[in-house]
């Protein structure tokens, strides 16, 4: 079977360069400029000084489980994550396999005040400013998309436009790809070619993990009793869509 990354990946590209072409590097920029102008906040600071560290996402569906939430509306559910503790956001802005698109993430800046993680399949600089411009406050970057040279590029670029940077691991050998721009790193549990998540890569991977890096735990997070564990371990950082997005009041979830 063919892993759906590369096809996820052969999209983006075609995707970024269309929306290169309708909007140039300099345009995007000059339009931007009074975002560009504003000072970001910092995730990692965030997560470091909150007891529960979670990362809430907004995700209408994913090419795992199809429709979570079609109708899932960004000023109704990140307010109500806001309201019920969550130390950041995720917004996933990749619209043919998760329903998102950069508009959800603008909307996002306007009504809350956490930090904003602009999900989506990063490739090139021109999505580093996009993000920038629409508000976000951290990238991801994701090692099984990039070379580590590729990566370090990128984790320049997002450092020079104030982004934090969330490198996601699934993998021992991915932790090639660190480097001195990496603000946090993230233990995917899902494996984004065959989508067999397990929890337990986090566990297996959390010594082989840099002290100095702050640890997010990513995807199948369905319960306070394994954050727990996971903290233990040493991770700060928890990255929840599902179990939020399935129900009903993505927010109300949160608080239980
Ligand atoms: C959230 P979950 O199982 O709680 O919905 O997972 C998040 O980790 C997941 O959406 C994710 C993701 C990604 C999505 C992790 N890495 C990369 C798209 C691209």
């Amino acid at each position: 079977m063919k892993d759906i990354l590369q096809d996820i990946i052969a999209n983006k590209r075609i995707e970024v360069a269309r929306q290169e072409e309708a909007i140039s590097l300099q345009t995007l920029v000059s339009m931007g400029s009074t975002r560009l102008d504003l000072p970001t906040r910092s995730m990692r600071a965030a997560l470091a000084a909150s007891e529960a560290g979670i990362i809430a996402e907004f995700k209408r569906k994913s090419p795992s489980k199809g429709w979570l939430h079609p109708e899932a509306n960004v000023r109704e559910v990140l307010p109500a994550y806001e309201l019920a503790g969550a130390s950041a956001c995720s917004v996933l802005t990749d619209s043919l396999f998760f329903g998102g698109s950069l508009g959800d993430l603008a909307t996002a800046r306007k009504v809350v005040d956490l930090p904003l993680l602009r999900k989506d399949f990063i490739i090139n600089s021109y999505q580093l400013y996009q993000a920038r411009v629409m508000g976000a406050d951290a990238v991801l970057l994701i090692a099984a998309c990039l070379t580590p040279a590729e990566c370090l590029s990128l984790a320049e670029t997002a450092h020079s436009l104030q982004l934090e940077v969330l490198l996601e691991v699934h993998s021992q050998q991915e932790l090639d790809h660190l480097n001195p721009h990496v603000d946090m790193v993230g233990v995917n549990n899902r494996n984004l070619g065959s989508f067999h998540t397990d929890v337990e890569n986090s566990f297996r991977l959390a010594e082989l993990l840099p002290k100095e890096v702050l640890k997010v735990s990513e995807s199948g997070i369905a319960n306070p009793q394994l954050i727990a564990r996971l903290r233990k371990v040493g991770y700060r950082g928890f990255l929840i869509g599902e179990t939020f997005m399935k129900e009903a009041d993505p927010g109300l979830t949160l608080t239980h």
